[in-house]
């Protein structure tokens, strides 16, 4: 096992990581900007090391700094969280050239699940079913997209290669339309990703957003950890997660587990791992596949009792899954909801002093939060300050205990989207489960249209 990990992130993520590489005995290096010198966490840590302003570019975007740290530090190995460097091709090949471990995925299978159009044809390739669309990336020939939109059938949506998680799409509802949407694409995508290579699918009119958690080591053993509904969002911002996705069958998640557990073994997969599926109409359709610990890992955690954090680590220090697949058992129900620095109803950032943090407890709760009394939210970051998990015997018993939570949960200084979390959890038609990812848009339309 590592002696020493370093932690390119910040907030509750370096605070989840740092726990995990405690519990495994692991001393913990936090790098942090101008911005966190002050935090909780980065004192907790055994040691720290500024790698620069604010700014994210200029600290936790900035490679050569990371590097550096972890070589006066001596560190042997990084663990990147979720976003900034995470799924940085790049950086992991930098952080591996270096004689550092990366805490990932091989920098290729980074870079071929980063390419959208290659990831899709491999996950093609290796069974895992995919929204009907273009065979790899569109010509350029105006008569030959005609011809394929035709044949995919309207409405199509047109992807950037380079995109993913929302950026970089086009809705097609007619062929009038068509050509102008697939060159304005491109040229988006050119600028934005440096790639101007699109793809077509299928436009999925009211689906859910259902994903599939593995975990692989470095000996083609892969197993599934069950999936999440992160269906209830807002522009491509997750609110809520949970696990099981409620109502689908759990002999149809262990079908299509299998088929990504298959498809990791196949392409060589290493380390903590999501297929996101969009689910219509009983079918799952591969959309993408993210190649880092995600925030929502949590609510798997809860009812599978594997730790995704410490696993990664374990990987990445080369052992053996300590489990096979009939040794994965799926018990009761977890909900998280994303505690973020916001005002309620409007979405704008509200950055400030917390002068006053009261988190919940009691049975089946959990709360994965940086934040203290006092603790200032720095305005460069995301907005999220924390996570609060309800895990309960039954769906019903998790709402509750949500509830509870929530009206336990008191933050003062800033503002947070508590009361629409506390909305959310009376809503009749979630109650019911199941919503579509366009549930809450559609509400906070209404609810807008009402006031007005
Ligand atoms: C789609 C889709 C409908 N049909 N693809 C948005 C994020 C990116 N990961 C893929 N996205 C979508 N792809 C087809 N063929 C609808 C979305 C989509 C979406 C997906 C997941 C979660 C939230 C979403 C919100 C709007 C659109």
């Amino acid at each position: 096992m590592f002696e020493k990990v370093l932690i390119a992130n910040r907030g509750e993520i370096a605070l989840r990581i740092q726990r995990a590489c405690r519990e495994l005995g692991i001393k913990t290096v936090v790098v942090h900007s101008e911005a966190d010198r002050e935090a909780k966490y980065v004192k907790l840590a055994d040691e720290s090391v500024c790698i620069g302003p604010a700014a994210s570019s200029q600290s936790y975007l900035n490679v050569p700094a990371i590097i550096s740290a972890a070589e006066v530090t001596d560190a042997e190995a990084i663990h990147p969280g979720y976003g900034f460097l995470s799924e940085n091709a790049d950086f992991a090949e930098r952080v591996e050239k270096s004689g550092f471990s990366f805490i990932g995925p091989r920098p290729e299978t980074i870079r071929l699940m980063g390419d959208k159009v290659s990831a899709k044809d491999a996950m093609k390739a290796a069974g895992v079913p995919c929204v009907p669309g273009s065979d790899g990336a569109l010509p350029d020939d105006p008569k030959e997209l005609v011809r394929i939109a035709k044949s995919v059938g309207y409405p199509v949506i047109i992807k950037a290669a380079g995109g993913g998680g929302g950026r970089g799409m086009r809705v097609v509802h007619t062929e009038a339309a068509l050509i102008n949407a697939v060159n304005m694409t491109r040229t988006e995508a050119q600028t934005a990703f440096g790639n101007p290579m699109v793809y077509m699918e299928k436009f999925l009119e009211n689906p859910r957003h259902v994903e599939i958690q593995v975990l692989a080591d470095s000996f083609r053993n892969a197993v599934y950890l069950g999936e999440r509904d992160c269906s209830m969002q807002r522009r491509h911002q997750k609110v809520i997660e949970e696990a099981p996705a409620p109502h689908i069958a759990p002999r149809h998640i262990a079908r299509i587990g299998e088929r990504c557990a298959d498809a990791c073994r196949r392409i060589n997969y290493r380390g903590a791992g999501t297929f996101e599926f969009l689910y219509e109409n009983g079918e799952f359709y591969f959309i993408e596949m993210n190649t880092r610990v995600q925030v929502e890992h949590p609510v798997t955690e809860a009812i599978t009792g594997v730790d995704i954090v410490q696993e990664q680590i374990r990987i990445a220090a080369g052992e053996k899954l300590r489990f096979r697949q009939k040794d994965i058992t799926f018990k009761g129900h977890a909900i998280e909801c994303r505690i973020n620095a916001e005002d309620p109803f409007t979405f704008v950032p509200s950055p400030g002093k917390i002068s006053f943090w009261h988190p919940p407890g009691g049975p089946g709760i959990r709360v994965d939060s940086h934040v203290y009394d006092g603790y200032t939210v720095p305005p460069h970051y995301d907005s999220m300050i924390g996570k609060l998990i309800a895990y309960g015997d039954s769906r019903e018993q998790a709402i509750r205990r949500m509830r509870i939570a929530l009206s336990e949960m008191s933050v003062e200084g800033i503002k947070t989207n508590i009361a629409l979390h506390q909305e959310l959890m009376m809503d009749a038609n979630f109650v019911k489960g199941g919503t579509s990812i366009h549930y809450l848009e559609h509400k906070l339309a209404a609810k807008g249209e009402v006031k007005k």
